[in-house]
C-alpha cells in the first residue's frame, strides 16, 4: 500500500504541466518525473519523427523503468499522454486546460514548427487529453483545471497541495 500518492499531471504540450509539477513537487515532497527529461536519461526513445521534430518513446522501456520505483507512490508524472500508466499505480489525474489564444503564444514563443503548432492547437481545443484520461481512468480520479494566468497556478497549487494532505490523511499516513 501507498504512503504517499502517484499524480498525472497531463495536458497538451504548453499548458503548464512542468510548471505545476514543480510547484506541487516544492510544496508537498512529492518528486517530480518529466517523462521527456526520464525517457531520455534511461533510454527509452525508439527514434525521432523529423516531421514534428520531436523524440518518439518506446512506452515499454519507459513502463518497465518507471516500474522499478513509482508504484511505490509519492510521484507527479508530468507528460503530455496519460493513458499508457497502469491505472493501479495513479490516485489522481490532472488535465490541465489553456485558452487557445494563450495557448498559441506559448507555443509560437518555443518556435514550434507549423505542423507541430496545428496539430497541439488542434488537440487543445478537441480536449483530446481530457477524453484520453477519461478513456483510461475513473471519473472521480480525474481533475479539470484552467492554466492561463499566475493566479491560476497559485490555486491550482494550493488545491493540490490540500488535495494530498487529505489523502494522506484518509489513509492514515
Ligand atoms: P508544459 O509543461 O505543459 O509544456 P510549461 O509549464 O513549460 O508547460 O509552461 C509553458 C509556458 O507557459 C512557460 O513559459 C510557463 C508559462 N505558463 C504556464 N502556466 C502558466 C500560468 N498559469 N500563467 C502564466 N504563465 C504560465
Amino acid at each position: 500500500m501507498r504512503t504517499n500518492p502517484n499524480i498525472i499531471i497531463t495536458g497538451t504540450p504548453g499548458v503548464g504541466k512542468t510548471s505545476h509539477a514543480e510547484a506541487v513537487a516544492e510544496a508537498t515532497g512529492l518528486k517530480h518525473i518529466q517523462i521527456n527529461k526520464f525517457a531520455e536519461e534511461n533510454g527509452c526513445y525508439d527514434g525521432r519523427d523529423e516531421e514534428l521534430g520531436s523524440w518518439i518513446v518506446d512506452e515499454d522501456k519507459l513502463l518497465d523503468a518507471l516500474e522499478k520505483e513509482v508504484p511505490e507512490g509519492g510521484y507527479i508524472l508530468d507528460w503530455h499522454a496519460c493513458d499508457l500508466f497502469p491505472k493501479s499505480w495513479i490516485d489522481l489525474v490532472v488535465v490541465i486546460r489553456c485558452d487557445s489564444d494563450i495557448l498559441y503564444d506559448r507555443l509560437a514563443a518555443r518556435k514550434y514548427n507549423k505542423k507541430k503548432l496545428e496539430e497541439n492547437m488542434d488537440a487543445e481545443i478537441m480536449q483530446v487529453l481530457l477524453e484520453e484520461a477519461r478513456g483510461a481512468y475513473d471519473e472521480q480520479q480525474i481533475v479539470e483545471i484552467q492554466s492561463n494566468k499566475l493566479e491560476d497556478l497559485d490555486e491550482n497549487v494550493g488545491r493540490m497541495e490540500a488535495w494530498v494532505r487529505l489523502w494522506k490523511k484518509d489513509k492514515q499516513f
